[in-house]
């Protein structure tokens, strides 16, 4: 959004060498009001003040440029329009933020970007179980995190302006941890591979190169405790400890989860999303050509030795890649319509635009040896649900 400013406001700040801080008032997430985020913005300016760290502008300073702008502090204003009014109120960094709720807990997640690059230096989050009135208690925790910078390398180069400055390219097995689940997802570097298998199923072939960007995986399937956590209640047949994979989840549910989870990480410049069938296969493979990465006893819960039950994910033994449990336990979503392979060479596939069924793969504790393999296929309508089947997440960028 392009953010017009006006040269109306001649701010003046002691000779300290303390950064002068403008703290915005943090974006809401249903179910949170926009009365109690200021409330809970006024928490963190007061354990930033008290910190002795900063020189803070005045809110009524900040409100006052806003409201000339006609802008609302969150909302309207992106992290570009954020950094624009800090230099107008001639701050050196902001901070800026979302607060949501996931049950009883609040989830608060605030940046600090520097005003003069744009870029964003400093993230600091907490997942907290307890009342408005209690929060105060644990603020401070969330600003002393933010001053060490113990998660600065988890957001590395996200800058406000991403399509100027390129991004530090991820080394191989790299792992990121989403700040408020803190699922872990690994770097699959961008290379080349051959889908399919010409002694699978008739839908396996024919066999084709297809070449992916780099992009973050899902180390594990998610489970129910990270299902909880974000969406509030347990959908699983087999409900069981946090560790065991969610099922019962449609192809529609997990697109309710991911955008809600895209919404708790707004303004951190990431998106989450299903993997795509060819990404899903590129990674379980992790440089195989055979029907699996490894020995199906020593890597996949499946019929012969599941007991007729999911498993805790992470207790096989992982592919080359550092990736739990893609064979196995649980099928998995793709993002894909299902459809016939085209032949030749294909660059990032993403599948028929129309179809009637979304992409599984991986086999789940209750199949046979023959489907529990990298290049398998199956398919579902995009609201079945069943206890077999379950799914990890990707991100992009
Ligand atoms: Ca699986």
């Amino acid at each position: 959004m392009l953010c017009i400013l006006f040269a109306s406001y001649s701010p003046s700040y002691s000779q300290s060498n303390k950064p002068v801080l403008a703290i915005f008032n943090l974006q809401p997430v249903a179910p949170i009001g926009e009365g109690e985020s200021v409330q809970i913005t006024q928490f963190i300016q007061e354990a930033l003040f008290y910190s002795n760290s900063y020189e803070i502008v005045e809110r009524a300073q900040i409100d006052k440029i806003v409201k000339e702008q006609k802008y609302q502090q969150s909302g309207l204003c992106d992290d570009a329009c954020a950094v624009a009014i800090g230099r107008q109120l001639a701050a050196t960094k902001i901070i800026i933020g979302t607060v949501g709720r996931l049950g009883a807990a609040y989830t608060i997640q605030i940046r600090m970007l520097d005003v003069e690059s744009g870029k964003m230096e400093r993230i600091s989050s907490i997942n907290q179980k307890c009342a408005l009135e209690d929060l105060p208690g644990f603020i401070p925790d969330l600003v002393n995190r933010l001053s060490q910078g113990d998660e600065k390398s988890a957001v590395r180069s996200m800058t406000t302006t991403p399509q100027i400055q390129a991004r530090e390219v991820p080394s191989a097995g790299e792992v990121w941890r989403e700040s408020v689940t803190e699922m872990e997802f690994v770097w699959i570097s961008p290379g080349r591979f051959v889908m399919g298998s010409e002694s699978g199923r008739s839908d396996e072939k024919p066999v084709h190169d297809v070449e992916l960007d780099g992009f973050w995986m899902g180390k594990y399937e998610v489970t129910q405790g990270r299902w909880v956590k974000v969406m509030g209640s347990n959908p699983s047949y087999s409900k069981k400890e946090d560790d065991y994979p969610v099922e019962q989840v449609s192809w529609e549910d997990t697109q309710k989860f991911i955008s809600r989870l895209n919404e708790l990480n707004r303004g951190i410049g990431i998106t989450l999303r299903l993997p795509t069938e060819a990404e899903w296969e590129y990674a379980c493979r992790a440089g195989t050509t055979g029907d699996r990465y490894g020995n199906i006893d020593g890597v996949a819960w499946y019929s012969e030795n599941s007991g007729s039950s999911t498993h805790p994910v992470g207790t096989k033994q992982r592919n080359a890649w550092g990736l739990y449990d893609m064979l196995g336990n649980v099928w998995e979503w793709c993002q894909d319509w299902y459809g016939t392979y085209g032949k030749g060479y294909s660059k990032n596939p993403t599948g028929p635009s129309l179809g009637s069924d979304r992409v599984d793969r991986g086999g789940s504790w209750f199949s046979d040896a023959q489907v529990v393999r990298a290049s398998s296929r199956f398919r579902f309508p995009p609201s079945y649900r069943s206890y077999r089947l379950g799914f990890r997440l990707a991100r992009t960028n």
